[in-house]
Formats: C-alpha cells, sequence, structure tokens
C-alpha cells in the first residue's frame, strides 16, 4: 500500500491526472490520488486516466452511500388520487419491443447465496404475503411519476429462500438484456417489493411483466423489469446503466 501511496504522489502521469481532478473540483482539500487509492482500495498505475480515477471516486461514493443509508426510513406515499395516468413508459428501447413472457411457463430462477435454489412460478409467488404502495419513481433522465405497486417484499422472499443476508449484493437479470444489482441493506428494505402487480392488476407487459423489482428509495433504472432470475453474491453484479457509468447506489 505505502507504494502504490508513493506512485500517485510521485509519479508524473498521475501528478497530471491529480491535477486536472482538482481544476475540475472532483478532488478537494489536501485529497491526494494516493490518498484516494487508500480509501477506494483501487490500485491506480501510471496508465490511468481521469476516467478510471472517477469510477473508482464513483465506487468509493458507493460506500459512502451504503453507509449513510437508513434501513428503516421510509420514503413518502401516496394517494390513489395522486398516481400518474398514464405511467410513463421507459427502457433502453421503443415499447413495441418490451419482451413478451408466457406467464404460465415463467419461472423466477433463483441462484448464489441461498439454501433453497428452487425456482418459482407465479402462483407461488402470489401464495407469499403480498405489500402494496403507492411511490414515486424517479428517472435519472429527468422525469418523475407516481405509481401503485403490490407484490412480494423481497425481505420476505430472501428469509423463504434462505438467503444470506450478510451477503453484500442481490442480483437481477431480466428477460431482455436487462440486469441490475443492490446492495443486501436496500434489499431488505420495507418499502422493496418483487412487484406483481400494477393498480391491483396483474403487470402489464411493457411494465416488467410477470415480475419488477421495486425499489423507491433508488432510482428509476435500479428497478429491472421482466425479472428471469434472482441471485445473492459478494461479488460486485453491476448492471445494464451502472456499467456505462451512472453511479451504482443510486440512492437515498
Ligand atoms: N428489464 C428492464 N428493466 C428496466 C429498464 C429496461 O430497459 N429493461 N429500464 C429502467 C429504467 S431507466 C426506468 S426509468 C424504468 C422504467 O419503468 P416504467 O416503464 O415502468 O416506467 O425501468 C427500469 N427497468
Ligand atoms: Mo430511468
Amino acid at each position: 500500500m505505502s507504494k502504490k501511496i508513493s506512485l500517485a504522489d510521485h509519479h508524473p502521469a498521475l501528478q497530471k491526472v491529480e491535477r486536472q481532478l482538482h481544476r475540475r473540483g472532483l478532488l478537494r482539500g489536501g485529497l491526494s490520488l494516493g490518498g484516494l487509492t487508500m480509501l477506494t482500495g483501487c490500485n491506480l498505475s501510471d496508465g490511468d486516466t481521469v476516467d478510471k480515477v472517477l469510477w473508482a471516486m464513483s465506487r468509493f461514493n458507493d460506500r459512502v452511500q451504503a453507509l449513510l443509508f437508513d434501513p428503516n426510513k421510509l420514503v413518502p406515499t401516496y394517494d390513489v388520487s395522486q398516481i400518474t395516468k398514464p405511467f410513463p413508459f421507459n427502457a433502453y428501447y421503443p415499447v413495441d419491443s418490451a419482451p413478451e413472457v408466457d406467464g404460465d411457463t415463467w419461472k423466477l430462477e433463483v441462484s448464489g447465496l441461498v439454501q433453497d435454489k428452487s425456482s418459482w412460478p407465479l402462483s407461488r409467488l402470489r401464495s407469499l404475503p403480498q405489500e402494496s404502495q403507492i411511490t414515486r419513481h424517479i428517472c435519472i433522465e429527468g422525469w418523475s411519476a407516481i405509481g401503485h405497486w403490490s407484490g412480494v417484499p423481497l425481505r420476505t422472499f430472501l428469509q423463504r429462500v434462505g438467503a444470506d443476508t450478510r451477503a453484500r449484493y442481490v442480483g437481477f437479470k431480466c428477460a431482455d438484456r436487462y440486469y441490475s444489482s443492490i446492495d443486501m441493506a436496500t434489499a431488505l428494505h420495507p418499502q422493496t417489493i418483487l412487484a406483481l402487480d400494477y393498480g391491483k392488476e396483474p403487470l402489464p407487459l411493457e411494465y416488467g411483466f410477470p415480475l419488477k423489482l421495486r425499489v423507491p428509495t433508488k432510482l428509476g433504472f435500479k428497478n429491472p423489469k421482466h425479472i428471469a432470475a434472482l441471485f445473492v453474491t459478494n461479488d460486485y453484479p453491476g448492471g445494464w446503466w451502472e456499467d456505462q457509468g451512472y453511479n451504482w447506489f443510486s440512492g437515498s
């Protein structure tokens, strides 16, 4: 570690990166790249660019945000009259490309650090206790909308499958090529639900049929729709937008 710090402190290429970060106001006060590598646990080398350093800073930011997260603080809920109509559609493709999933044959695959890896047809998910919420969905693209989702609290589901709740992440793979992941504290938050219904009816095709993660403490892109598989892991799973630069934690 001391070697890495002296590399960041004395190597001309990294000094240049450090000056650029200071100029852009991204490194403040006495914080140096050496100090940053210590905080992020990231090994910087002289070939690294501002981009690589920003990734390291974003991952450090994830850890700070996770520490600040209050597992019991609830987001505001709304009245039925405040629901946004029509609820906006968003995906990385146009609405007519949303995946058509057959609810009769679909099963949620479960893997990773869980005791029971059996898969879950819709009927089995519906036999678990259900929660309902009217909450605000906030998209990073600059719009928000209030919607009504119901389903199984993810916490209830994780307990039922014997998940190792000391693991770091819960990851999701979708019927389109989308994927995402959340930290375990957020997965166990009382308002994080595996949503089966929108407005008391099964999720419409474009809003994520048959299963969508509703996590109102996080931005919209961390609410995967058309979930096909769920896994519990200690290996950072990233996500579709997260891997293209959106901050991974992206929540409150
Ligand atoms: N499977 C899948 N889930 C997804 C996306 C996607 O493209 N595919 N887009 C995300 C983004 S950026 C947003 S804002 C919300 C939009 O959900 P909505 O169509 O219900 O408004 O879904 C999220 N989950
Ligand atoms: Mo979004």
